[in-house]
């Protein structure tokens, strides 16, 4: 296992601060840039594989939509020792793919030791397909999709589930009551602070990230939910303005 490096990216002041990207720079230090940045992380992160492993049906597939490092696809792998799991992990950095790589040669075996049944591959989860699933995960990445995109995805994973198939869908939320959002905001701040990063850092962040991380309601979430078909939707998890939501396809 490679060292894991410390987020400094925001560290030293920048002439112009560009929008975010998820590049080779990025990749070096997203394990700690992640948990030091996005509260229940590693609870939303555990949680995932004992839902897939409790929505997934044999003869299907799991889908991690925007992989990153493979966290999630690895939380799958510990809660379902099935070898016939197949999952599909996509990203579109060639950067995190390429370490991805690595990280699922070194980790993603199974009790034998033979390597899990994954198709990684780096392509934009806004066109490909989405066949045969019944468990789909899109933790933390439906927020960076243009707005207009994201309900036609929703429908698109829709028809590619199974009867009885769930999306897990982790993000960022935004409180349309004006205090709320201040409030929950405002400690956002505090466990970044907690967690080490410093004043500049957070701005410069918070600048690189402007109108690129476009974080939305639970009641815009649940009303998707419902336009793009699934029967019942719910929030399973809430850490200051972090959430996770559960949408389930009618049997
Ligand atoms: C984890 N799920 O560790 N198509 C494919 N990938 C995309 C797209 C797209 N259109 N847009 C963004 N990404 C992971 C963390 S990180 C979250 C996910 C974060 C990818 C992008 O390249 C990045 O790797 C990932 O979505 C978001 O639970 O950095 O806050």
């Amino acid at each position: 296992m490679k060292k894991e490096h410390k987020d400094a990216i925001f560290a030293n002041p920048l002439d112009k601060v560009a929008t975010f990207s998820f590049d080779d720079q990025v990749v070096q230090v997203f394990p700690d840039m992640i948990k030091r940045s996005v509260p229940g992380y590693s609870n939303m992160i555990g949680m995932t594989g004992v839902i897939a492993k409790r929505y997934w049906q044999p003869g299907t597939r799991i889908y991690d939509l925007g992989c990153s490092l493979g966290a999630s696809t690895l939380s799958v792998c510990h809660q379902i020792s099935d070898p016939s799991l197949e999952i599909v992990a996509l990203d579109n950095s060639q950067a995190m793919i390429e370490r991805c790589q690595q990280v699922f040669a070194q980790e993603a075996l199974t009790e034998t030791g033979e390597p899990r049944h994954i198709h990684l591959a780096c392509a934009d989860i806004n066109d490909s397909p989405i066949e045969n699933a019944s468990v789909v995960i899109l933790n933390f990445t439906f927020q960076f999709l243009p707005l207009e995109t994201r309900l036609p995805l929703l429908k698109r994973i829709m028809a590619g589930l199974a009867p009885g198939g769930v999306l897990v869908l982790s993000e960022k939320v935004r409180f349309d009551e004006h205090e709320q959002q201040d409030t929950l905001f405002d400690l956002h701040l505090d466990f970044k602070r907690a967690n080490g990063y410093s004043e500049l850092e957070i701005s410069q962040k918070r600048a690189a990230l402007e109108n690129f991380l476009q974080a939305e309601s639970f009641a815009t979430h649940q009303q998707r939910f419902a336009e793009a078909g699934f029967a019942e939707s719910c929030v399973w998890f809430q850490y200051l303005n972090f959430a996770s939501m559960l949408a389930i396809k009618a049997r």
